[in-house]
């Protein structure tokens, strides 16, 4: 046998050493922060699952950075996450979605900087849907030793060293990628372990499911109805959970499309750039798919702030390619 395959069954741990010995001049930061990752998935995992016994469902009372209403939940895991990072010093700044500037960790000698969505899909928090976590891994721009700089989290998607997400789904999952293919490990509650399942996950290159909320139809761009329409004309499946780590997970293991588009509502999309495309943009290219804002690639989208917003469109490669078509037909964003 190949002794550098891995075998289904593998711990997270055992994976992530396993991969770092194919690297003679790693340091061993990167495993340890995705093992700090890890952690911080089987915490929330835990507060995702007891959520209904120790009132921490429905609205905390404030709102985030975005305007948008946050939920105790969304509170509990960007403070348990944020935590998990500053604890593993490896990282010297975080930027959270749930939260307005940079988190500096105070842990200047971090080579590292972290982007997170700490709990994705708040409307399903209440209702027992799928939710996730999303994460993006930066190597640092400013000099080690110092604190973090406003340059080292505006990096383009493409400088992502690692990114990844944990679902909490029927199973707890976690698919990330550190640029060498995409692999899912399931969490398995009575070891305590997140054990790989899913070994270089390639995304069909065309599928049957296409998911976006029909409910912005009205407000839509002229050429993604004309789009939604060939879909359906098609007879593809409408999938929509409404949590973009669900929709994404389906979609990538199954085939098929994801589009935000600009609506009225929001005329830039309502998804963010550095807590949510980024890092699925670059799992999807490792597995074979594409993702686009409908004009250019995200991952070679030059960020300007923070939180900024961006249209996504994002799947197998051959119904990307076919969207394109219509996009093309006149420049739609
Ligand atoms: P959130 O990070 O506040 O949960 O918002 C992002 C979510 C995505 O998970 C999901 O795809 C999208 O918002 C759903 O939006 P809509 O309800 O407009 O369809
Ligand atoms: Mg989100």
């Amino acid at each position: 046998m190949d002794k550098h395959v891995i075998p289904i069954g593998t711990t997270l741990d055992r994976f992530i050493m396993r991969k770092e010995q194919q690297f003679p001049y790693a340091s061993g930061e990167l495993s340890q922060l995705l093992r700090d990752i890890a952690l911080a998935g089987k915490i929330i995992h835990r507060e995702v699952n007891r959520a209904g016994l120790i009132d921490i469902t429905g609205a905390y009372g404030s709102q985030n950075i975005q305007g948008e209403e946050q939920q105790k939940l969304d509170v509990v895991a960007d403070v348990r996450f944020v935590r998990a990072l500053k604890n593993g010093r490896e990282v010297c700044g975080i930027i959270s979605e749930e939260q307005e500037g940079v988190i500096d960790t105070e842990n200047h000698d971090g080579r590292y900087i972290v982007a997170i969505d700490p709990l994705d899909g708040s409307s399903n928090i209440d209702v027992n849907v799928s939710i996730g976590t999303i994460f993006s891994i930066y190597r640092r721009i400013s000099p080690v030793g110092s604190p973090p700089v406003m340059e080292d989290f505006l990096q383009p998607g493409h400088k992502q060293v690692a990114a990844g997400y944990v679902l909490y789904g029927s199973s707890t999952m976690l698919v990330y990628t550190t640029g060498y293919g995409v692999n899912g490990f399931t969490y398995e509650q009575t070891l305590g372990e997140f054990i790989l399942c899913d070994v270089d996950i390639h995304t069909p290159p065309v599928g049957k499911i296409y998911s976006t909320n029909e409910g912005n139809w009205n407000s839509f761009p002229p050429q993604i109805r004309e789009y939604i329409d060939f879909c359906k004309s098609q007879c593809y499946s409408s999938r929509y959970i409404g949590s973009l780590v669900a929709d994404f997970h389906r979609n990538l293991f199954k085939g098929g499309i994801y589009l935000y588009p600009p609506t009225q509502k929001a005329n830039n999309g309502k998804l963010r750039l550095m807590y949510e495309c980024n890092a699925l943009a670059f799992l999807v290219e490792q597995a074979g798919g594409k993702a686009t804002d409908g004009k250019q690639r995200i991952l070679d989208i030059q960020p300007t702030s923070l939180h900024q917003r961006c249209p996504l469109y994002i799947g197998s490669s051959q119904m990307m390619d076919k969207l394109d078509t219509f996009l093309q037909a006149t420049q739609v964003r």
